[in-house]
């Protein structure tokens, strides 16, 4: 279990006021300039050696991204950090304590990783139902601006930087990145064809990196504690420590800070209480948020946590945002609510997806009434294949998914519905 002394986020639970006074009591914004001064390659390559990984659900390498960005911004094309604050995956939770109760951290972060990629400014997108989370943000923004750490000569190190707050409008498609950068140009919110990358062609046509809050967060810690200390979390490519999100049928939902690999019946038993009606009474997990498939009972108990153990199991980290059900749960029922929240929620532009959310949608709501054909939980599946890596953006992939691990996990489940329904089955064989 993670010490107290190896936490990042000393004050994810707001015993303590978010404001600057209290921040700097607890280190933050402590000789940010000779972080800084440090050089910005010298930034760079400490945070690749951290093996920081991107906390936003995709886990690209934080450092190398930050790579990509241009030595020699032209001065017609200044280079911008966008903070995707839009947290909307269902069951992540974790940006929004950060915002709320530590954000300090997070523009502290945004200065130190502007810096290092040479960027004129950040953009954070919070998501537009995050009201009093927003009010939160500008009012810290305000703070750092009035103590000096940013706008000229941001923490007295010679370099100028802004923060800008932008509230989003409650489209979940806006977390994507090159939505979130449409968005913020102020056009409809629609992912672009990548590539380009956002680093060769991001905000107005300027070099631009997309980083999660959390990814940023965590940068001044581990600049002044080294990336040895955040690398001794975790193991070969899954290194450091991980906000995770416990959500569902646990004793005590919440979110706490944990070391990366943290084996999931740990994680449960040390934070959460156990499981509701203990560990018989596990059904299966989401493990990383909405987008991933899930995981039954019996694999899952013993998983490490991190992105290389739930990729064997046929999942993924995602966000790190658990969701627990137990056996009271009607499982068909919670994967056809995630399949309508994707079909609400895809922009529309590409035929796989507008077309295919809607059709898996009612073909699974069809599913759990037991309404079907069983011929239709292989033609389903055949659909989610042909939406999966045929769209725009991840959010085909993100419907097609939880499909997919519904039926490799419970297909019997699905047959003793359309069976209990009149006879399907005996009428497809
Ligand atoms: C330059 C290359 N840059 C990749 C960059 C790319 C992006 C990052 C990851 O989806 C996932 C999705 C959700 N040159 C590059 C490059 N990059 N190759 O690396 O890119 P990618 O395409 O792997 O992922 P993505 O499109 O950013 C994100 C999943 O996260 N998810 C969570 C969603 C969470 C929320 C939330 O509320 N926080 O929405 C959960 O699984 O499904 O697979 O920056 O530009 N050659
Ligand atoms: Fe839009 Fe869906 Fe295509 Fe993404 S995959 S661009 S959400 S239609």
């Amino acid at each position: 279990m993670l010490a107290d002394k190896d936490r990042i986020f000393t004050n994810l639970y707001g015993y303590q006021p978010w404001n600057l006074k209290s921040a700097q009591a607890r280190g933050d914004w402590d000789k940010t300039k000779d972080l800084m001064t440090r050089g910005q390659d010298a930034i760079i390559e400490e945070i690749k050696a951290s093996g920081l990984r991107g906390r936003g659900g995709a886990g690209f390498p934080t450092g190398l991204k930050w790579s990509f960005m241009p030595k020699e911004p032209r001065a017609d094309r200044p280079s911008f950090l966008v903070i995707n604050a839009d947290e909307s995956e269902p069951g992540s939770c974790k940006d929004r304590e950060i915002i709320r109760h530590d954000p300090h951290k997070l523009i502290e972060g945004a200065l130190i990783a502007g810096y290092a990629m040479r960027a004129r400014a950040a953009y954070i997108y919070i998501r537009g139902e995050f009201i009093r989370e927003a009010e939160t943000l500008f009012a810290a923004v305000q703070e750092a601006y009035d103590a000096g750490l940013l706008g000229k000569n941001a923490a007295k190190s010679g370099y100028d930087f802004d923060v800008f707050v932008h509230r989003g409008a409650g489209a979940y498609i806006c977390g994507e990145e090159t939505a979130m950068i449409e968005s913020l140009e102020g056009k409809k919110g629609q992912p672009r064809l990548k590539p380009p990358f956002p680093a060769g062609a991001g905000l107005y046509g300027c070099p631009t990196t997309v980083n999660n809050v959390e990814s940023i967060a965590v940068v001044p810690t581990i600049l002044r504690r080294g990336a040895a200390w955040f690398s001794s979390f975790g193991r070969e490519n899954n290194k450091g420590t991980k906000l995770f999100q416990i959500s569902g049928h646990v004793e005590r939902p919440c979110v706490v800070e944990e070391e990366m690999g943290i084996p999931f019946r740990d994680l449960i038993e040390k934070h959460c209480g156990g499981i509701r009606g203990g560990w018989d009474n596990l059904l299966a997990v989401i493990p990383g948020g909405s987008s991933v498939p899930l995981v039954p009972a019996a694999q899952i108990m013993d998983a490490p946590m991190d992105f290389d153990g739930l990729k064997e199991l046929g999942s993924g980290l995602g966000t790190a945002a658990a969701i627990v059900m137990d056996k009271s749960t009607d499982v068909v029922q919670a994967i056809s609510r995630i399949s309508y929240f994707y079909k609400h929620e895809s922009c529309g532009q590409c035929t796989p997806c507008r077309e295919g959310t809607g059709w898996m949608w009612r073909v699974m709501e069809r599913l759990r009434t037991g309404d079907a054909d069983i011929s239709e939980i292989d033609t389903l599946f055949d659909v989610t294949k042909q939406v999966e890596g045929h769209t725009i953006c991840a959010l085909g992939d993100a419907a097609a998914w939880p499909i997919q691990g519904l039926i490799r996990h419970f297909r019997p489940e699905l047959e003793r519905r359309i069976r209990e329904n009149g006879g399907a089955l005996e009428a497809a064989e």
